[in-house]
């Protein structure tokens, strides 16, 4: 049976300092939760870089930098960087940190869509910094563009880099996206797909939602395809033992849920790691080493990144 690839998404661009005193937005605390993601047993870790005063996300190439090799300074974990970013950025500022520092893998943001966090605001009033009720409000407003145009550049740069694209599915028009892709030889096999659910724009986190991904990705890109699963708040553990069931890998880390259980805060990427592999070992699996990851995803290795 194949293991089971688990990632930890650090700290994203989503969730604001003042929501969780555990969400780590500094050089030193994310290079830290790197490490005890890969010492709990995550074969990957996804990183935001911040800035590391107030925690705005930043697409600074030296702070990507500074997180990336720090972590690999003392680990063999994957590291994929976002070309997510922020909705403050342009498609060449998030792209910025693969041209620099050719990393391994790095995430591909397969269509536009609305992403929409305002509603939060219903429950967090105090701020800590003053930007984040503003940065929250204006999703409002925000389109979460990634146009043929863009995603064609994304693609080609990857390739001159050896990048594998972890390519994020937020809907399931997406997948036909990437169909067109490889079609037109943007992206190359195996194919990596993250399905990122429960996101206010995107499909819905249900189970049935999450078999009619697998299916229809089945349907337009044939069976030779891996594929992960991320879904947001409390569908978070849910969605994931679905996915592993189904023959999936699994995204858990504060970028996507701050909590460990109802109505208690996760105090590390790695409590949310330890949980999900307990979880699947109760199930019969084992999670994959980074090095089996790579195998798996046919990663070109640690040492052919620059950093
Ligand atoms: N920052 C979100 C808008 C990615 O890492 O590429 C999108 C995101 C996905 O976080
Ligand atoms: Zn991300």
């Amino acid at each position: 049976m194949e293991k089971v690839i688990i990632t930890a998404a650090l700290t994203g661009a989503i969730h604001t300092p003042s929501m969780s005193e555990y969400l780590p937005f500094n050089i030193e605390d994310l290079i830290e939760e790197g490490i005890r993601s890969y010492n709990a047993g995550a074969a990957v870790v996804h990183i935001h870089a911040r800035n590391p005063e107030n925690g705005v996300p930043s697409s600074s190439v030296e702070i990507f930098r500074d997180i990336l090799s720090g972590i690999k300074d003392r680990s063999n974990v994957i590291i994929t960087p976002t070309t997510g970013g922020s909705y403050a950025m342009t498609p060449k500022e998030r792209l910025a940190v693969v041209s620099a520092l050719k990393p391994e893998m790095a995430t591909f943001n397969a269509g536009s869509l609305n992403f929409a966090l305002y509603p939060v605001l219903e429950k967090y009033r105090e701020f800590k910094y003053d930007w984040e009720e503003d940065y929250l409000k204006g999703t409002e407003s925000f389109i979460f563009s990634n146009h043929f145009e863009s995603l064609h550049i994304y693609s080609k740069t990857m390739n001159e880099t050896n990048t594998r694209p972890e390519i994020e599915i937020y809907d399931v028009g997406q997948i036909n996206n990437v169909a067109q892709l490889v079609k037109e030889g943007y992206l190359k096999k195996p194919i990596y797909l993250q399905f990122v659910m429960g996101i206010l724009g995107g499909i819905p986190a249900t189970a049935d939602n999450l078999l009619y991904l697998i299916r229809e990705s089945k349907r337009l890109l044939g069976d030779d395809f891996k594929w992960s699963v991320c879904a947001a708040g409390r569908f978070q553990f849910p969605m994931g033992v679905i996915n592993v069931l189904e023959g999936g890998f699994w995204r858990v880390g504060l970028e996507d849920n701050l909590y460990l259980e109802k109505g208690v805060l996760a105090k590390s990427n790695a409590e949310q790691v330890e949980k999900a592999i307990r979880i699947i070992r109760e199930l019969g699996y084992e999670p994959a080493t980074s090095d089996e990851a790579r195998e798996i995803l046919q990663l070109k290795g640690i040492d052919k990144v620059n950093y």
